[in-house]
């Protein structure tokens, strides 16, 4: 790693938020590349993730994390443990809610959380975009949550880009001077590997019913690089034989579509071209089991 120029500013960055605020959606635009993926179910995330932003003035090392809900199973605790530790190694907390929605629950849970912790806060209200007419009221409400706590207050949208660069400034505003934590040209810690079982997780999240894509995992067998295309092997965990049905689909349509989709992606990925073979797994209760968890790649 480099030494970075003098007066350099670095840190990291939680993002956190309950459910489908956008919080991954917003590293992914702010980082450049689609490193987290996205969709309008709950839970997409399950792994807290780093996306790395190097401007010549900072960098920006953010940590994407699961919803914070109350938790139900085993998985579910992991997701809250992710968002805690998150919370509390993190230099700036950007706390992230919906701008087209009145505050609930949820938030009130993550002010709670927050009203404990020592470290700057800034307060997001994202999907800028697709607030409706009249959403002062709406803005006033977070407003005021934001200057009961002494926070910083930023409005944007992590779809089309508004208001990001101030967003940007304001985080680097915060930061303490600092080395390159990472080389300047790496965009995330994660594997490639890792990244392409969740854009197969993604293509099930968006194509399949509710009761699947809670209980899917995905392993990366193998990944083979020939001169012109690149070959992967994935393996889809699920829980029931139901849920085998729903996935393979009519006559293997449904896997076929979530497999062209899925390969697709990747090739944007890798920038190449791409054969992916998907199999399918059942493993009865794999989110119970801390032990096949691990070995399916989440951080327990
Ligand atoms: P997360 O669960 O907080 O990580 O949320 P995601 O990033 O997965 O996004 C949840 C849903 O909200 C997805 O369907 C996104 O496309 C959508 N979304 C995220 N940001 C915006 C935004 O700025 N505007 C609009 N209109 N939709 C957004
Ligand atoms: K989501
Ligand atoms: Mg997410």
């Amino acid at each position: 790693i480099p030494q970075a120029p003098a007066n350099y500013k670095s840190g990291f960055i939680g993002i956190i938020g309950r459910p489908n605020v956008g919080k991954s959606t917003l590293m992914n635009h702010l980082v450049g590349q689609k490193i987290a993926i996205t969709s309008p179910v709950a839970q997409t995330t399950r792994n807290r993730l780093r996306g790395i932003l190097t401007t010549p003035q900072a960098q920006l090392i953010f940590v994407d994390t699961p919803g914070i809900h109350k938790p139900h199973h085993q998985l579910g605790e992991v997701l809250v443990q992710n968002a805690r530790i998150a919370i509390e190694s993190v230099d700036v907390v950007l706390f992230v809610v919906d701008g087209t929605v009145e505050a609930g629950g949820g938030d009130r849970y993550i002010v709670e959380l927050l009203a404990h912790s020592q470290i700057p806060v800034i307060l997001g209200i994202n999907k800028l975009d697709e607030q409706p007419e009249e959403s002062a009221q709406l803005d006033a409400s977070y407003a005021q949550i934001a200057a009961a706590n002494n926070w910083e207050l930023a409005k944007f949208s992590a779809l089309n880009g508004d208001g990001l660069e101030t967003l940007q400034q304001l985080i680097i505003d915060r930061l303490e001077p600092g080395p390159y934590y990472y080389p300047p040209d790496l965009v995330t810690d994660q594997p490639e590997r890792f990244i392409m079982g969740e854009l197969i997780r993604e293509q099930i999240l968006l194509l399949t019913r509710e009761e699947v894509p809670h209980s899917v995992a995905i392993a990366i067998e193998k990944v083979e690089e020939a001169p012109t295309i690149t070959r992967v092997f994935a393996t889809i965990h699920i829980e029931r034989d139901s849920q085998k049905g729903i996935l393979i689909g009519k006559g293997g349509s449904m896997l076929k579509a979530i497999g062209s989709a899925a390969r697709q992606q990747i090739q944007k990925l890798i920038a190449g071209k791409v054969h992916l073979e998907l199999f399918v797994k059942v493993q009865p209760k794999w989110r119970q089991s801390r032990t096949r968890l691990a070995e399916l790649g989440y951080r327990v």
